[in-house]
């Protein structure tokens, strides 16, 4: 039986465990990265594990979070990153240089190869045919340190492109189109791999926009192809050397396979507050919009840019809109300029903003109350764009200009011709902003700077036999990482103070979450379906574990947010009988008797104190997991086996 692409690249890294879906396996990690919003505590951990130097053949640390530096510290962050980069080994990407996927794609990914980022959109990595995964901190410090990165084997799905997308119909609308057939859930335990005819027509940065936003359908990674399209797109970036081809065996098993009609699509529009909340930008023409954003991991290339501008040429944004650009990269911004597109891009009325990721993550450019704001991001969760009652709806850059240019939503394919834009065949080089580490020598006399921003993450307890604790919060389905601990400009410069981050916990569902878990002492928290999507930061698991909160029990997870509640030592556990969710009520007590031998037999009993109701667990814990949490977390448990 032939193998999938995902599965080729799996078994040359496979360290232990075995390629069935479900089971754990163990994978060797070729490369890291990290960005500065999720940095910081993915070093103060690697410098816990005492490890001199990296043991990844390319670890980079990139700035692209947290850019305003409306205080010291960001500036202190970004400082300690640097110097704790060039003391261990770590390429430092400094800021300024672009976010980290889109220049990580330039730069340094390499297809075959496998790649983990404390970034939920490291699947970005796919558009070369790179095996990428978002992971936590503390995996990545691990994988760093030479440790394998631990996932559950996934399914494969296959999705079958044919045809060839209509003028402007894109890359984005095909991300949309996956979304609205599968949903924020339907990628779970799933790795989506793409092929067919279709994928003939798209070069390296579309491919990119749609393993970007794979994250979204929550898979554990996208991939395309490696072949003469990435081959080209290497070569422009002076890095032929690294091109391999790889595809999947023609016989490769898949255990769903779904067909697009590329020449089908419309362009299409995500509302709010969900990326899977899909219809046609048609059905809603007309609607009145306040400002429109380019850019973001998803949509900051050069050929995205190229497009914008050449849309733009020549005429004016609506007096009504605020339209931002913000390139994905320093070397998408002088390409731009070189050529003369970045002053029809200003001339326009539109302002430019920094190589980063500023508006998707609220750092910066919020919207007016209650304003319409369309973003060629990934994401529009609620509140993230740092306007709580904004409502956000994600689009193509074509679908951003054309609502830029009318001041309302409106259907690009009626701007004219679509503009002809291809790929230059070579990029500026200049890597003059990617710092090169200290030489093992060297690395001895580097002193690591830190500020006071920089605060000790907080440790968890052994988990015990029994757990009796409050049930502090009870919420609903789709509960994001945004939601859990939320970013934005005033509280994303503290993602290395917990205790400060503790006051915001939550707050966007219950303002009195925080003082209610401290006053509780231990905690549970109740929650739906998916509980956890989005962000791969670990934060969402830390600060809790800092309010005090010992498990969490849901109608399921999102995979890359229960492996950070397992390595913080808190257990995500799931109803038996989902239905179970209606027979707790926030501020009952709860017990969880015999857990150690609950977890062995994979269910764990509660009982509801308040009510006197009893109700199963399920927990399907490997033994490494078990081991983690009955050491207290993945930090202790690591330090332990050393
Ligand atoms: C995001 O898009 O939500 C972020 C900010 O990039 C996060 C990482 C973080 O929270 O720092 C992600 O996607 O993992
Ligand atoms: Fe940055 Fe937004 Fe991409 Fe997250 S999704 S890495 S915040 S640009």
């Amino acid at each position: 039986m032939g193998l999938t692409l995902a599965q080729k690249i799996i078994k040359a890294h496979l360290v232990s465990g075995n390629m069935v879906a479900g089971e754990e396996i163990a994978l060797r990690i070729d490369q890291t990265l990290t960005q500065d919003a999720t940095g910081t505590m993915a070093y103060l951990e690697f410098e816990a594990m005492g490890i001199d130097r990296v043991k990844t053949e390319r670890s980079v640390a990139y700035i692209d979070h947290n850019t305003l530096q409306s205080g010291f510290e960001n500036a202190d962050d970004h400082r300690y990153i640097q110097s704790v980069a060039k003391k261990h080994g770590i390429y430092f990407s400094r800021p300024g240089n672009g976010i980290c996927h889109q220049v990580h794609l330039e730069r340094f990914g390499i297809p075959g190869k496998t790649l983990i980022g404390s970034d939920s959109h490291t699947p970005t990595g796919g558009g070369i045919g790179m095996l990428a995964f978002g992971a936590g901190g503390l995996d990545v410090a691990v994988a760093m340190g030479g440790g394998a990165y631990y996932i559950t084997m996934p399914k494969m799905i296959r999705v079958e492109l044919k045809g060839k997308l209509r003028p402007f119909v894109t890359a984005k609308d095909v991300s949309l189109e996956i979304l609205r057939i599968l949903s924020v859930k339907g990628g779970v335990g799933s790795i989506i791999e793409w092929g067919g005819e279709g994928i003939k027509s798209l070069s390296v940065p579309e491919r990119a926009t749609i393993t970007n936003m794979g994250t979204e359908l929550g898979a554990t990674t996208s991939i395309f192809p490696s072949d003469e399209i990435t081959r080209n797109f290497l070569r422009a970036e002076g890095r032929e050397k690294d091109y391999i081809p790889l595809s999947a065996d023609t016989d490769a098993v898949y255990d769903r396979v779904i067909e697009i009609d590329l020449s089908a699509l419309k362009p299409l529009i995500a509302c709010p507050h969900m990326p899977d909340n899909v219809v046609t930008v048609e059905s809603l023409k007309g609607t009145r919009v306040d400002q429109v954003c380019i850019g973001s991991c998803t949509n900051s290339s050069l050929l995205d840019l190229l497009k914008v501008a050449a849309l733009l040429k020549g005429k004016t944004v609506d007096p009504r809109v605020s339209l931002s650009i913000s390139p994905g990269s320093k070397q998408v911004l002088t390409m731009l300029a070189d050529c003369g597109a970045l002053s029809d891009i200003l001339a326009s009325g539109a302002r430019l903003l920094e190589c980063a990721c500023g508006p998707c993550i609220g750092m910066g450019f919020s919207p007016n109350s209650a304003g319409v704001s369309l973003r060629t991001f990934n994401r529009n969760f609620e509140g993230r764009s740092g306007t709580r009652d904004a409502k956000v709806y994600l689009v193509s850059p074509e679908t951003a200009v054309a609502a830029a240019l009318t001041g309302e939503i409106t259907d690009p394919t009626l701007l004219g011709d679509a503009p002809k834009v291809t790929l230059p065949s070579a990029f500026r080089i200049d890597d003059s902003a990617v710092l090169a580490p200290a030489s093992p020598d060297e690395a001895k006399n580097v002193e690591v700077l830190r500020g006071p921003n920089i605060k000790e993450f907080p440790k968890s307890r052994p988990q015990g036999d029994t757990l009796s604790a409050e049930l502090v919060l009870k919420v609903g389905d789709n509960i994001t990482t945004d939601h859990i601990m939320p970013a934005g400009a005033k509280i994303l410069p503290y993602r290395s103070n917990i205790p400060y981050l503790s006051k915001f916990c939550f707050a966007v569902c219950d303002e009195t979450f925080a003082e209610r878990a401290k006053a509780a002492g231990e905690g549970i928290v109740i929650g739906g379906a998916n509980y956890g999507q989005g962000s791969s930061r670990e934060h969402a698991a830390l600060v809790p574990l800092y309010l005090g909160v010992r498990a969490v029990i849901a109608k399921s997870f999102a995979r890359i947010h229960a492996a950070n509640l397992i390595n913080a030592g808190i257990m995500p556990l799931t109803f038996a009988n989902p239905d179970d969710y209606d027979k707790l009520a926030q501020g009952d007590r709860l017990t969880l008797s015999n857990v150690w031998t609950g977890m062995d037999s994979g269910t764990i009993a509660l009982k509801d104190e308040t009510n006197g109701v009893e109700i199963t667990l399920s927990c399907a814990f490997t033994d490494r997991q078990k081991e983690i949490l009955k050491a207290g977390g993945l930090l202790a448990y690591t330090k332990a086996a050393n």
